[in-house]
């Protein structure tokens, strides 16, 4: 019997849509390394125009994404503020400091993932008032937040944090994977939540469905640097306008449909909460990423059930994550919540 596969692993598991294979296949390409491709050309203008940025440079992943975009900010030897939860942080193998001799300094992130702005300017150093420090340049948001429950930052969170940065003239980039989740919560446009950024990466590939790609938007100086960088780090692409055309019908057609995967998170956390073995706060749910602990039996054991049954999710970890996406119905959502409770019954 084929099982249909209900994968919550994340929103990077999505297929392009018939409209983006479309795309691909008519699109228009050059060489972008030589800045001839037009269809690359289109989706970075898009992508300023619709973040309210003057330039933008499409990158291969959001990491290198945030990536060009700290050692465009920062010179070796400087130090950038970062939640203690962020994904640059914790999830991005280290590169400004591995490649570009950047260190992270950490603040705390609270349970939506917005930093304290008192921690953030005590947290800032100059080299001119004493020789043992690093020189503080950047500090970065996360915008939604990954491992905070994907937590939204409103405007008003991000003036605070651009407020603090302006007035020790050191930059802000917000790591924007999943801006367009942010915007489709607060009902408000992306522009918006970035205007106080100097930076922002967001993806094509997470909830927009898009396969591959990320864009970075900023000032025309610092796509200028950014170029440089994503070249130095092997990022440079050729006839990659077949790619950047799914990047065009994701921004075109998929960002507000995030709203349904708003909905079935919010479903499926109000299915999981009547399961015993399962602890869950479905107040705590702004977006499409859902955390929820396994609190009896083995969760391996009951992950690896789920999987015979089709749903793919879960480890041997008590804390899992759930991520609703274009791939995953409001049915598939009624199918994961009566699996788990007949599977809960069985191994408690
Ligand atoms: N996140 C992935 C994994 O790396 C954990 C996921 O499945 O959620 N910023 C944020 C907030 C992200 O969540 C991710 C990817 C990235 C940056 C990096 O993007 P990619 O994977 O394109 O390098």
């Amino acid at each position: 019997m084929i099982v249909r596969i209900i994968d919550y692993r994340s929103d990077t598991v999505t297929h392009p849509t018939p409209e983006m294979r479309h795309a691909m296949a008519e699109a228009e390409v050059g060489d972008d390394v030589l800045g001839d491709d037009p269809t690359v050309k289109k989706l970075e203008e898009m992508s300023a125009h619709m973040m309210g940025k003057e330039s933008a440079l499409f990158v291969p992943s959001g990491t290198m994404g945030n990536l060009v975009a700290i050692l465009s900010h920062a010179q070796r030897g400087d130090e950038i503020i970062v939640g203690d939860k962020a994904h640059i942080f914790n999830w991005e193998a280290a590169g400004a400091s591995a490649l570009g001799g950047v260190s992270y300094r950490p603040v705390p992130n609270n349970n939506y993932g917005m930093i304290n702005p008192n921690d953030v300017e005590s947290a800032i150093r100059s080299p001119g008032i004493d020789v043992h420090h690093s020189r503080t340049t950047l500090v970065a948001l996360e915008n939604t937040h990954n491992y905070c429950g994907g937590g939204v930052l409103s405007e008003h969170d991000i003036k605070l944090i651009s407020d603090v940065a302006r007035k020790n003239e050191i930059k802000l980039h917000i790591d924007g994977a999943r801006i367009f989740n942010a915007a489709v919560s607060l009902e408000t446009s992306v522009s918006e939540l970035v205007k106080y950024a100097d930076s922002v990466t967001f993806c094509l590939s997470k909830g927009l469905s898009a396969p591959i790609g990320s864009v970075v938007c900023g000032s025309t100086d610092f796509i200028i640097q950014a170029h440089r960088w994503r070249k130095a780090l092997g990022g440079g692409m050729r006839q990659v306008g077949v790619i950047a055309a799914a990047g065009i019908v994701a921004l075109d057609k998929m960002t507000t449909r995030l709203a349904e995967d708003h909905i079935n998170a919010s479903k499926l956390a109000l299915g999981l909460e009547s399961i015993p073995g399962i602890s869950i706060n479905p107040n705590s749910l702004p977006t499409n990423l859902l955390f929820f602990e396994i609190t009896k039996g083995d969760p391996q054991e009951i992950a690896n059930k789920l999987s015979e049954k089709g749903i793919k999710g879960g480890s041997a970890n008590r804390k899992w994550r759930y991520v609703t996406h274009y791939g995953i119905t409001s049915d598939d959502i009624d199918y994961t919540i009566a699996t788990m409770r007949s599977i809960f019954s069985e191994s408690l």
